[in-house]
């Protein structure tokens, strides 16, 4: 739905037009049943949980699905382990002290990149506007079209996952934060130093469903009003009134709200978590049509209608912002798509492990 080149495009055509646009054990019969609990948690990989396999309906299941959430298919997912949390600001911290990597929000733009995606001809903006940057929400005064999101999105030279609402901010008394303002090639790093990958889509949509094909929310059917104690979400009026009844504004603490079935934290809200999946409007009739079932991988080819020169990836399960008026993104099959080189300040990621 954004793109750092539409971020960097928004960024661009400020300066040069001045428009404002815009994640059993085999049981030894010597072996006490105590211990072969213990034999069996011991094989988790820590901070995960085991998803079993299951085969379920993925897709729209309710009056708010959008268009992309069908054809509701039969799909199949084998086991594997995920976070059971989202990734967090002190894990993030120690990959990047052990590897000295920096997130794409930390670089300056590139000029030569950029080039090849606006016009001929255009000319090269100064250098502070292609400076180090991310995307930060702000609220909005009041009622605002919710098709504008340069309303309540603007660009922040020095927001990145250190500095999150910009310079003068920190995450100092936020370690247990979920990281934030992540690209889904900073995301895919991580996981990969961290012997880990990013989920599929479907993996996705089966572990926040619990194992449940009726859930539309993680928790299950209770009304999203009422769930201030299930996920950190927006209540009141998208993007200029929040009521805070789940008690936070921004980013809460993981773990902060009740797991679902399968003992997964904030799979609806708080942050959106990165997919390993190309995003593709038509996916699920591309399976269809393919007779695709197993563990389905996502499109061989990027399509957002709204934005085709964007190659953008799938994110999943809403964040701090989602409201019942704007995105339902706490859907279990709620389907959304960032740019690949995107970061923003209620983007980040959770990572899973085959189980072999
Ligand atoms: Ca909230
Ligand atoms: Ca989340």
């Amino acid at each position: 739905m954004f793109s750092n080149l539409s971020n960097r495009l928004l960024v661009f055509s400020i300066f040069i037009i001045g428009l404002p646009s815009i994640l059993g054990c085999s049981t030894n019969p010597s072996v006490s049943q105590e211990n072969a609990s213990a034999l069996v948690e011991a094989t988790i990989p820590k901070g995960m949980v085991l998803i079993p396999s299951g085969s379920f309906p993925m897709g729209g299941k309710s009056e708010q699905a959008y268009a992309d959430e069908f054809p509701v298919h039969k799909v199949t997912v084998s086991s594997f382990y995920m976070d059971a949390t989202e990734v967090t600001n002190a894990e993030f911290a120690e990959f990047v002290n052990a590897t000295g990597y920096l997130t794409i929000a930390e670089k300056d733009i590139d000029w030569e990149e950029l080039k090849s995606q606006v016009p001929a001809g255009t000319p090269k903006p100064p250098d502070s506007v292609l400076m180090a940057g991310s995307l930060v929400f702000k609220p909005t005064d009041g009622p605002v079209s919710l098709e504008d999101y340069s309303q309540w999105w603007h660009w922040t030279t020095g927001a990145n996952w250190r500095q999150p609402e910009g310079p003068g901010s920190s995450i100092e008394d936020r370690m247990n934060h979920p990281v934030v303002h992540i690209s889904w090639e900073d995301a895919n790093t991580y996981a990969k130093w961290a012997g880990k990958r990013l989920p599929t889509e479907a993996e996705w949509e089966w572990a926040s469903s619990g194992g449940n094909a009726e859930n539309i929310y993680p928790w299950g059917n209770e009304p999203i009003e009422k769930a201030t104690n299930k996920a950190n979400f927006w209540q009141g009026f998208f993007p200029y009134q929040n009521n805070n009844l789940d008690g936070f504004f921004g980013t809460a603490p993981v773990k902060s709200y009740e797991p679902n079935q399968f003992s997964l934290y904030d799979m609806a809200g708080n942050v959106w978590e990165w997919c390993q999946d190309r995003y593709n409007i038509s996916t699920y009739e591309q399976y269809e049509e393919k007779g695709i079932v197993s563990d389905p991988k996502g499109s061989e080819e990027y399509y957002d209608p709204l934005e085709p020169l964007s190659p953008k990836h799938v994110i999943r399960g809403g964040s701090f912002l989602c409201n019942d008026s704007y995105c339902s993104g706490y859907r279990v099959t709620r389907r959304m798509s960032s740019s690949k080189d995107s970061g923003f300040n209620h983007t980040g990621f959770r990572c899973v492990k085959d189980h072999e």
